[in-house]
């Protein structure tokens, strides 16, 4: 075979390789510019076991997450909230992010799909457009003598300009973001603490008499029975008011654990020896779950973290019923959300008390 026949015979198989690509990428192009659906997904790498199906009547699927807060019940007293499927916690063959119950994760996951993914996918796109073009138009078949050019003072000056210009611009919500997430929390919020342990997690009132709540993995009967997410529901969850801010204190007792909450935006290491603190601010009431995300031993992966969110009349109650105290300067502080469901909404009967 001549050597004009074999480049020829490469120019085809480049071609065919090219549109090959090409279809592969319209196809990824066309999934990623669809943001809302990143927005409703969870992260598979977050969902090692698919949630078990809500085992209750249609009343408690349907309804939206408000459909949790006990005190549309009537009576403040604390029952435990059934978890609604998908919400607080990742979906089954999902990706990109859960939805957001806290301020910060509105604003972030707003910066990834507005303003990160976009300019991610553009950049993407145009540079395997240009590498497509260079390969078709100048394949040796076609441009049999190279070019000799070795500057070009405008194209040199566009493509350092052009990139420093991306990063300023997004370097400014960047920060911003980054600041917003590690803002101290106000002087009146409550405190709570979160200790890890080998392989469990205590939750601490330091405000209300510092009394801690030992929280462990249910077993996967006991989850099953309880319409709880296999690996991720807990004998006794992290109780907190929902609509006011929350002094969030991270520490470990032996190695270094990592509290995570993906739909609450929140991520922290508990570190022995130190406390770290962020601010936690829950949106609605619910059931929301995590998991510690700091390799820390043998049964890291069982170690799951769940918080529920309660109006504060309830989170009073519940203080009282574990023996806490409540707070005079805190106490029934108006949340600021003022979402409430219908009486008929809250299955306050069919909830399976674990405190
Ligand atoms: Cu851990």
């Amino acid at each position: 075979m001549s050597l004009v026949a074999n480049a020829r015979a490469m120019g085809r198989t480049f071609g065919s390789m090219a549109f090959g690509l090409g279809a592969a990428l319209a196809l990824t192009g066309a999934l990623v510019a669809a943001p809302q659906v990143l927005a409703q997904a969870a992260p598979a790498a977050a969902a090692p076991v698919a949630p078990v199906a809500v085992t209750e009547p249609a009343a408690t699927k349907a309804t939206s997450p408000a459909a949790n807060d006990n005190s549309a019940a009537g009576a403040d007293v604390y029952v435990p909230a059934k978890p609604v499927a998908g919400v607080g916690m990742p979906t089954a063959r999902a990706y990109g992010f859960q939805t957001q119950f806290s301020p910060v994760g509105h604003e972030a996951l707003a910066m990834h799909n507005a303003i990160l993914m976009p300019i991610i996918v553009a950049i993407t796109l145009f540079v395997l457009g240009l590498m497509l073009y260079v390969m078709v138009r100048f394949r040796r078949a076609r441009n049999p003598v190279a070019s000799k050019n070795a500057h070009n003072t405008v194209i040199e000056v566009v493509w350092t300009l052009l990139p420093v210009l991306i990063l300023v611009f997004v370097a400014v919500p960047s920060i911003r973001l980054l600041a917003a997430q590690y803002k101290a929390p106000p002087k009146n919020a409550l405190t709570v603490k979160a200790t890890g342990y080998q392989w469990y997690w205590g939750y601490t009132y330091s405000d209300n008499g510092g009394f801690e709540v030992i929280s462990n993995m249910l077993t996967p009967e006991e989850a099953l029975k309880r319409g709880e997410p296999q690996q991720l529901g807990a004998d006794k969850r992290m109780v907190v008011p929902y609509g006011e801010p929350i002094r969030l204190q991270t520490t470990g007792s032996d190695v270094i654990h990592s509290f995570a909450m993906p739909s609450l935006w929140f991520k922290l290491d508990a570190v022995p020896g130190k406390i770290n603190e962020r601010l936690l601010f829950i949106e609605k009431p619910g059931v929301y779950y995590g998991q510690c995300s700091e390799l820390c031993g043998a049964r890291h992966a069982f170690m799951p973290i769940v918080i529920e969110a309660v109006s504060r009349p309830v989170f009073n109650a519940w203080l009282k019923a574990n023996g806490g105290t409540v707070a005079s300067s805190k106490d029934a502080k108006p949340g600021t959300v003022t979402a409430v469901a219908s009486p008929a909404a809250a299955p306050a009967v069919a909830a399976k008390p674990s405190a």
